[in-house]
C-alpha cells in the first residue's frame, strides 16, 4: 500500500522540490516523519526568516521552493514574507500542519481554523483538502498552481492524521506531471508591438523585475541597442534587470506619479516590460502620463495589466516576447544614448562613514559577479548610482517593502548560487526583522556577508517624515544595537568596521573566506 506520506515524497522528488524551509511544531511532525535521505531540511528559528530564505532560494533558482510552517501561529509570523513573496511573483509551495482532523471542529490547541483563508490576500491558491486521499492531488496542484506565471505563493493545510492514511487509485499519475502555459502574443499583437516601437520618434523602456526573473535581460539590452533608447529600472525594484554600466540605462525611477510624469516627457512611446505600472510609493499627484505619451506594458500578470491606471498592456511570456521584438525591430537611426557620467568617488572624510564611500569600496573590492541584497532603505538611491550589476540576479529588494526580506534572502539566495557571493546590505533597522536567518546561516556554513550600515536610525522614516510633514515623531532611532555581538551570539563571524581603512580590511578577510560573516558598518545618517 502507498500512504500519503509516501505519495507526496514521490511527488516531491519528481518535481524536484528536495529542500524544505521550515519551523517546525507538533503538526508537523508526522510529514517531517522518516525524512528521505535524498530531502534537505533547512531549519529556521523565525517563520519570517524561513519564508525569506525560501524566498531567495526560489527566485535564484527560478524554480519553486517548498515551506513548512506550523499552522496558525507559524503562517502568522510568515505573513510579511509573504507579502513580499507575493509582490514579487516567487513560486512557493507553503504547506502548514493542520491539528488532527477530528479536533479542528472543536478547535483544539494549535488548530488553524478556517486554514484556506488565512493567508489570502498573499497567495494565488489555498487549500486544506477535504480528506486524506485529496492531499497528494492538492500538493500536485500546488506545485503547479505556484509554478504557472504570473507565479507566486500558494498554501497548502494538512491535517497531521492525513499522512498516514492510504493513498487513493491512481495517484502514481501525479508524480511526473507536467503543466505547461504558452503566453507568446498572436502574430497580430506582435506586430502592432513592433510597428508601435518602429513609428516612434523618441521611445523609452522601463525594465521590472520580471525580466531579470526571466533571464531576458539580454532580450532587453538588444532591443534598447537596436531603438537607441534610453532604458530606466521600474521604481521600488525588486530586481535588476539592466546592465548599470550599459550606455543605454539611465537609472532607477522615481516612486511618485508627478516625478515618473515628468521623467516620461517628451517620449512619444513608452515600453514598460515586466513590471507594475507602476508600484508608486511617496504620493505625488499628478497626471500619470504627460500628453502626447503612449504607454504599452508586457507583463506576465492579469493582476499588473488591469489594475494599471493607464496604457495598455499585453499579457504574455515575456522572455519570449521581448525576444521576437528585438529580432523584428529595424535598427533605429539614431545616434544611441550617452553613456551616463558615474558619480566621482566619494572623499575620506573623518567620522562615520558616508553610505557613497562603503558603496565605493563595495564596488571595488567585489567580485563583479557579486549579488547584492539590498534592505538599507534610505541609500538605495546611492547603491544604484554607485554599485556596477551586470549579470543576471546580481539584485533583489523586498517586493512589497516589507522588511525582514534582506537577511534571510541572502542566506537563501547563497545557498541557491554557490558559485556567486551574495553580500547582503541592510540597515540597522531591517536587520532586527529577519536576524535569526543568522542562525541558519551558521550552522549550514553558508557564506553570505552581511554588511550592517549602522548609522542608528530608521533613516528612511526621518526622509518619509519629511515628506509627509510630520514632524515630532517618536520611535525613529535605534541605538543601542551591538551586531556583532548578536552576530556571534548566533555562530557568526563578526567584523567590526569604523573607517574606511578597517571596511577594506573587513571585506577582504570576509571574501577571502568561505564562511558567513556579518560586518558592523558605522556610518553616516
Ligand atoms: C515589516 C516592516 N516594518 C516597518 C517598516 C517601516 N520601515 C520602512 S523603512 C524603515 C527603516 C529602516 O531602517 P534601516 O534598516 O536602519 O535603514 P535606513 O533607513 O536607516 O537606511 C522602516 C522601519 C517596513 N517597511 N516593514
Ligand atoms: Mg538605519
Amino acid at each position: 500500500m502507498t500512504t500519503v506520506h509516501q505519495a507526496c515524497y514521490q511527488l516531491l522528488r519528481a518535481q524536484g522540490l528536495t529542500t524544505f524551509f521550515g519551523n517546525p511544531g507538533s503538526n508537523e511532525l508526522p510529514f517531517l516523519k522518516d525524512f528521505p535521505e535524498d530531502f534537505r531540511y533547512i531549519l529556521g528559528l523565525h517563520e519570517g526568516a524561513v519564508v525569506g530564505m525560501a524566498d531567495g532560494f526560489a527566485q535564484a533558482n527560478g524554480t519553486p521552493a517548498l515551506v513548512n510552517l506550523h499552522s496558525a501561529a507559524g503562517t502568522g509570523n510568515a505573513m510579511g514574507a509573504l507579502a513580499n513573496a507575493w509582490n514579487s511573483h516567487t513560486p512557493l509551495v507553503v504547506t502548514a500542519g493542520q491539528q488532527v482532523r477530528a479536533m479542528v471542529g472543536v478547535e483544539a490547541l494549535l488548530a488553524n481554523v478556517d486554514a484556506a483563508s488565512l493567508p489570502r490576500p498573499l497567495v494565488k491558491w489555498s487549500c486544506e483538502p477535504a480528506c486524506a486521499q485529496e492531499v497528494p492531488l492538492a500538493l500536485s496542484r500546488a506545485i503547479h498552481m505556484a509554478s504557472a506565471p504570473a507565479s507566486g505563493p500558494v498554501y497548502l493545510s494538512v491535517p497531521y492524521d492525513d499522512w498516514q492514511q492510504q493513498a487513493g487509485p491512481g495517484v502514481e499519475h501525479l508524480a511526473g506531471r507536467r503543466v505547461e502555459t504558452a503566453g507568446m502574443p498572436g502574430p497580430e499583437a506582435l506586430s502592432r508591438l513592433v510597428r508601435a516601437l518602429g513609428e516612434a520618434c523618441n521611445p523609452m523602456m522601463i525594465v521590472g523585475p520580471d525580466v531579470d526573473a526571466c533571464h531576458a535581460n539580454r532580450s532587453a539590452v538588444a532591443l534598447a541597442e537596436k531603438l537607441a533608447m534610453p532604458v530606466w529600472i521600474a521604481p521600488s525594484a525588486p530586481r535588476c534587470s539592466f546592465p548599470t554600466t550599459h550606455a543605454c540605462f539611465r537609472g532607477l525611477l522615481p516612486a511618485g506619479i508627478a516625478s515618473i510624469s515628468q521623467l516620461l516627457d517628451g517620449h512619444d512611446l513608452v515600453l514598460v516590460v515586466g513590471a507594475p505600472v507602476f508600484r508608486y510609493h511617496q504620493y505625488e499627484p499628478g497626471d500619470f502620463l504627460p500628453p502626447g505619451t503612449r504607454l504599452v506594458s508586457i507583463t506576465c500578470d492579469i493582476n499588473e495589466a488591469t489594475r494599471a491606471p493607464m496604457g495598455d498592456a499585453v499579457v504574455a511570456d515575456i522572455a519570449g516576447t521581448l525576444r521576437a521584438l528585438a529580432e523584428a525591430v529595424r535598427p533605429a537611426a539614431r545616434p544611441m544614448p550617452v553613456a551616463r557620467v558615474r558619480p566621482a568617488l566619494a572623499a575620506e572624510e573623518p567620522g562615520p562613514l558616508a553610505p557613497e564611500r562603503v558603496f565605493d569600496i563595495l564596488d571595488e573590492m567585489a567580485p563583479r559577479n557579486a549579488i547584492y541584497v539590498n534592505e538599507s532603505t534610505s541609500t538605495t538611491n546611492i547603491l544604484w548610482q554607485r554599485l556596477r550589476m551586470t549579470e543576471q540576479g546580481s539584485y533583489y529588494f523586498a517586493a512589497a517593502g516589507g522588511l525582514g526580506f534582506a537577511l534571510p534572502a541572502a542566506v537563501g539566495i547563497q545557498l541557491a548560487k554557490p558559485e556567486r557571493r551574495v553580500i547582503g546590505v541592510i540597515g540597522d533597522g531591517s536587520a532586527n526583522y529577519g536576524i535569526q536567518a543568522l542562525w541558519t546561516a551558521a550552522q549550514y556554513n553558508i557564506p553570505a556577508i552581511f554588511l550592517i550600515m549602522k548609522n542608528g536610525t530608521y533613516g528612511a522614516l526621518r526622509w518619509f517624515a519629511g515628506v509627509l510633514d510630520a514632524s515630532n515623531v517618536p520611535g525613529l532611532d535605534v541605538p543601542g544595537l551591538d551586531f556583532c555581538a548578536l552576530a556571534r551570539g548566533y555562530g557568526v563571524e563578526a567584523l567590526r568596521a569604523d573607517s574606511s581603512e578597517a571596511l577594506v580590511a573587513s571585506l577582504r578577510q570576509a571574501l577571502a573566506g568561505n564562511r558567513p560573516v556579518l560586518i558592523e558598518v558605522e556610518t553616516r545618517a
